[in-house]
């Protein structure tokens, strides 16, 4: 009988603990910000948790991650310059100097498995002079000027301009080469971040379409989704099929999730991004090309942004729900720790909103 009693105590006990624990468990969870990103591939997702490692993290990345970084960079150069050698032939845009054809092979030698596997420095100290070559010559300039028609980075003009010191044996990527470096995401990866007190959980997921069967996953217990757009690709196709607009698919995936109702009680704040972009562009590429209901000053870079917003705005069949959006550009940390000082308000309150009416 005593030892029925001791063992009952001890159940008992347990059974309290397991269940305190799960309380708190709970509690971390309810406590903890579940911030979701979701948006196109190269919208700017992963750019953005990289800022939130600058200003709410270590403030740099590791040694590890740098050197992951330097190969990154290698390989992005590496591919932007594959993608104009092509292009300019498909244009059929002559040479300046048609000797500098010769070293087409030295480049266009590498496979696509080459470049996931990663380039070290000794191969790519050897392409360097010769991708400066075709970077220095007009034919090369030319195709990049009609980067619309085909798929190249966004970031390879910054590090062709800097190949010289990319291509030193001591480089040492900094914090703005790190931003610009492309690596697309695949699958899902966390990030935690404690903000003030409060643990804020960055979900950061591949947007291409291939990768968006993963998102459903990651839907339960979220806090927030911050929707990011690339604001600049009004004159460009996606990867996937080259032939549907980057801002019609973004805008038809953006439709898919605000008006899900697994977020009826989630925030979903949008981001315009690569505004910096969008101002080079807007001067050069007429949006009244690819958007014939655009009234407004084409050549107004504020125009083409709330055209832009407008587009997002409505469609969302709920239009008694508060809308959030803001203009950012993910490469600049100091308009992120800018926009993000409000979007946390905003998850906040809005957190707040939804627990008192629970
Ligand atoms: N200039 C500029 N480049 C950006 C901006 N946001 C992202 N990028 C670049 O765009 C590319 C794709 O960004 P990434 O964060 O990988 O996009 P993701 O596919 O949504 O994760 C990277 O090379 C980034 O450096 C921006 O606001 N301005
Ligand atoms: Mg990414």
């Amino acid at each position: 009988m005593m030892v029925f009693c001791c063992a009952q105590g001890t159940k008992d006990e347990q059974t309290k603990r397991i269940e305190k624990e799960l309380k708190k468990e709970k509690e971390v969870l309810r406590r903890q910000m579940r911030i979701l990103l979701l948006g196109s591939g190269e919208s700017g997702k992963s750019t953005f948790i990289k800022q939130m490692v600058i200003i709410h993290g270590a403030g740099e990345f590791t040694a590890d991650e740098v050197r992951g970084y330097r190969q990154q960079i290698y390989q992005n150069v590496i591919s932007a310059m594959r993608v104009l050698l092509d292009a300019r032939q498909k244009l059929n845009i002559s040479w300046e100097i048609p000797e500098r054809a010769e070293d087409i092979d030295k480049i266009m030698k590498f496979t696509v498995a080459d470049l996931l596997r990663g380039i070290d420095f000794a191969t790519f100290v050897e392409v360097a002079p010769i991708i400066r070559e075709f970077w220095s010559d007009a034919s090369i300039k030319k195709t990049y000027e009609r980067r619309n028609l085909f798929q190249i980075s966004d970031s390879c003009q910054y590090f062709f301009d800097h190949i010289s010191r990319v291509a030193m044996p001591d480089f040492q990527p900094t914090n703005k080469d790190i931003l610009l470096c492309r690596k697309a995401t695949r699958g899902i990866s966390e990030h935690i971040f404690e903000i003030n007190k409060v643990p804020f959980r960055f979900i950061d997921v591949g947007g291409q379409r291939s990768q968006r069967q993963k998102w459903f996953q990651c839907f339960t217990d979220i806090t927030s989704i911050l929707f990011m757009v690339a604001s600049n690709e009004y004159d460009q196709v996606i990867l996937e099929d080259r032939r549907t607009n980057r801002v019609v698919e973004s805008r038809s995936v953006f439709e898919a999730i605000v008006n899900n109702r697994a977020f009826v009680n989630v925030s979903i704040i949008l981001f315009m991004n690569k505004s910096d972009l969008l101002k080079e562009k807007v001067p050069k590429s007429d949006i009244r090309q690819y958007f014939a209901d655009f009234t407004g000053d084409h050549l107004s870079v504020r125009d083409v942004q709330f055209f832009l917003v407008d587009r997002f705005e409505n469609s969302r069949k709920d239009r008694a729900r508060p809308f959030f959006y803001h203009f950012t550009t993910a490469v600049d940390t100091e308009n992120i720790r800018r926009v993000f000082r409000d979007v946390r308000e905003t998850i906040l309150e809005q957190n707040l909103a939804t627990l008192m009416m629970q």
